[in-house]
């Protein structure tokens, strides 16, 4: 099934019928058991129609945080190893991609987040900047995975490239992450064969496609959160962003008005505009 965050109300949508809850958003998701916590309270909620699914907000309570974790595909390895060439800084991708510790990173709180159909923005004081389309976790307080959604981590290359210890720079700004447009439920792991496709349109044109399936993830993704929750707790539970796998070419660049939409199998498909 899947759970919609609106301006008014949260919406699950199972069965092509869609009901209303009328519950604090952070109390619903962070349960171990949301599937089934569902499943009863659409059970005595009545069905209406998806005109309730109408001004969608990322799916993200206030106290939540959202990380990310890096270089987990071999094409974000490559790409981040050419931006970071003159700089000295590829040893640190290449390492990284083979360690036992991935890397990961505090990407941004509720207030930097938007959610479909919303702006995302590039930072003035840089030149080459790319999205990221990644699968993002849903995680629990207790570290469980109990949903999934699309995540863009809005990147600066030529930040990240100049030193990657500027990686909070190029990654952490105002409307940095775009989230939704919604948290899929289930109670089994994705397929292995679950494909993430990203499509940038610039005055109706296409100028960059590509797609990749998440059994190209070098790690898993219990893995990724249980490095997260290592030493950090989440009271009200996290999102985590599993990394790219669709890194376009050095000859890329976003410009405001780019259309940037990724689709992700099972979950659906979260559109963004460049500011
Ligand atoms: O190493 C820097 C960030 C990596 C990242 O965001 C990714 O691989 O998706
Ligand atoms: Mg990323």
């Amino acid at each position: 099934m899947k759970l919609y965050k609106t301006k008014t109300c949260a919406v699950v949508e199972h069965n092509n019928l869609y009901y209303a809850i009328h519950r604090d958003w952070q109390t619903l998701v962070n349960v171990d058991n949301l599937y089934q916590q569902l499943s009863e309270l659409i059970a005595t909620s009545p069905a209406g129609t998806d005109t309730l699914i109408k001004d969608i907000e990322a799916p993200m309570g206030p106290q939540q945080e959202l990380w990310a974790c890096g270089v987990t595909y071999l094409r974000s390895k490559v790409g981040r190893q050419e931006e970071s060439k003159a700089s000295g800084g590829a040893d640190f991708y290449a390492k990284v991609y083979e360690a036992d510790r991935p890397e990961c990173f505090f990407k941004a709180t509720a207030h930097r987040v938007v959610g479909h159909l919303a702006k995302v923005r590039i930072r003035k004081d840089s030149t080459w900047d790319v999205p990221e389309p990644e699968l993002t976790l849903v995680v629990s307080s207790s570290g469980k995975i109990v949903g999934y959604t699309i995540g863009n981590d809005m990147s600066s290359r030529s930040i990240e490239g100049e030193n990657p210890l500027y990686l909070p720079q190029a990654k952490t700004y105002d409307a940095c992450a775009a989230l939704g447009p919604c948290i899929y439920v289930t109670e089994q792991a994705l397929s292995p064969s679950t494909s993430i496709a990203m499509q940038i349109a610039r005055n109706g044109k296409t100028v960059f496609e590509g797609t990749i399936t998440i059994d190209q993830m070098k790690r898993t993704v219990e893995e990724l959160a249980s490095f997260i929750y290592r030493e950090a707790s989440f009271p009200h539970g996290c999102f985590i962003m599993t990394g790219t796998g669709i890194v376009p070419g050095s000859d890329f660049t976003l410009q405001s008005g780019d259309e940037i939409s990724i689709s992700i199998d099972s979950i659906g498909t979260l559109k963004n505009t460049v500011q």
